[in-house]
């Protein structure tokens, strides 16, 4: 039963002040709202960011901002729902787009987010993390965990964009961000370098918890989608066709507080997602996509990206009835499961 509980305008003005002042607060004027009844009430709002509406933004970001009076030339897909200062798509995800253009350096440094980048257009650059060079091809998937040196060069002719995926607002949030910069990193070579396959596994594999190190960095986009048409040619009737990127020798996801898998769509196929406590981000990589949250529809075009809260189906249709899409999602799960907090309610 829920019962309305007494409000502060219930209280004498001088009863609220006289707390105050020695930092007292009442509990119950503000007890639902901490905690509704049935699900939370998130301020994360289904938002669409159009890459075709912020691609010229971006590019004359380029034109008006030198990289080193940016070090990171990014322009941020903040939800509204959260209000658009505090530059988060969801509770715990931070999404950018960042352009880095030719001959251009975004110098070495490290930091307690974890980030992840998906790149999105353009040839030629790359990404050296903990030393190690990864170059990045659009759809590419390149880890750059906490505490990891990082840095990005650009060898094409033309701009590259990528998305940056961070867990910052939650690393924000606990009081436990910060950086160093450092110096230009000396390259170095893997001993044994890492099979790119074996950091692709059956979505089930998430149900596991995490570990330390981090043998795998770039998941290259050419091996992630072969193996996605092997699963839907492999298995007709299996329904959700999608790869979780994982640690390649634990199977655990590959990084510890977001979860990364792509998703593929056959021709035509809708597909339900049961509403779970984690927000989530939808990518498109190729195809047609529309992405139904409640009650709004987003029609996606390719390297458009959108979020949806915790605790909501979502349901993804292919737009087109000839061709496959693909999809990136990041989403909350890993930190939930740790957290003791997830949920799945069908
Ligand atoms: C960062 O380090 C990068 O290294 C991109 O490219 C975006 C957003 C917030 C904090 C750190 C990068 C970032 C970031």
């Amino acid at each position: 039963m829920t019962t309305t509980l007494g409000r502060l305008e219930d209280l004498p003005p001088d009863y609220v002040q006289a707390l105050a002042r020695q930092n007292l607060v009442p509990l119950w004027p503000s007890l639902r709202a901490l905690l509704p009844p049935d699900k939370p009430r998130p301020a994360t709002r289904a938002t669409h960011w159009s890459y075709e509406g912020l691609r010229p933004l971006l590019l004359q970001a380029g034109e008006l901002t030198p990289i080193e009076k940016a070090e990171r030339r990014v322009l941020v897909l903040a939800n509204p729902g959260h209000g658009l200062e505090r530059m988060q798509a969801s509770a715990a995800i931070y999404l950018g787009m960042q352009l880095l253009l030719p001959g251009e350096w975004a110098p070495a440094h490290r930091h307690t987010p974890n980030a992840v980048r998906m790149v999105v257009e353009g040839e030629g650059a790359y990404t050296t993390v903990d030393g190690r060079k990864c170059p990045m091809q659009r759809g590419d998937l390149i880890l750059t965990p906490t505490g990891l040196w990082h840095e990005h060069g650009h060898d094409g002719d033309q701009p590259v964009v990528w998305l940056d995926v961070l867990d910052l607002p939650l690393v924000h949030y606990l009081e436990a961000s910060y950086h160093v910069d450092g110096p230009r990193q000396a390259l170095r070579e893997f001993a044994i370098p890492p099979d790119p396959q074996a950091g692709l596994r059956p979505t089930p594999m998430f149900e596991r918890a995490c570990s330390a190190g981090y043998p795998l960095l770039r998941y290259p986009w050419e091996e992630a989608r072969a193996a996605l048409l092997a699963q839907a040619q492999a298995e007709p009737h299996r329904e959700v066709i999608q790869l979780a990127y994982v640690h390649p020798e634990t199977g655990e996801p590959a990084q510890n507080i977001l979860g990364f898998s792509a998703l593929m769509l056959r021709p035509g196929q809708q597909l339900r997602l049961a509403a779970r406590s984690p927000a989530q981000v939808f990518h498109l990589i190729e195809g047609a996509v529309e992405v139904q949250v409640e009650d709004q529809r987003f029609a996606l075009a390719e390297a458009d990206t959108c979020c949806a809260p915790g605790y909501t189906a979502v349901q993804l249709s292919n737009r087109s009835a000839t061709a496959p899409a693909f999809v990136f999602i990041a989403d909350e799960s890993p930190l939930h499961r740790k957290l003791g907090l997830y949920e799945d309610r069908g």
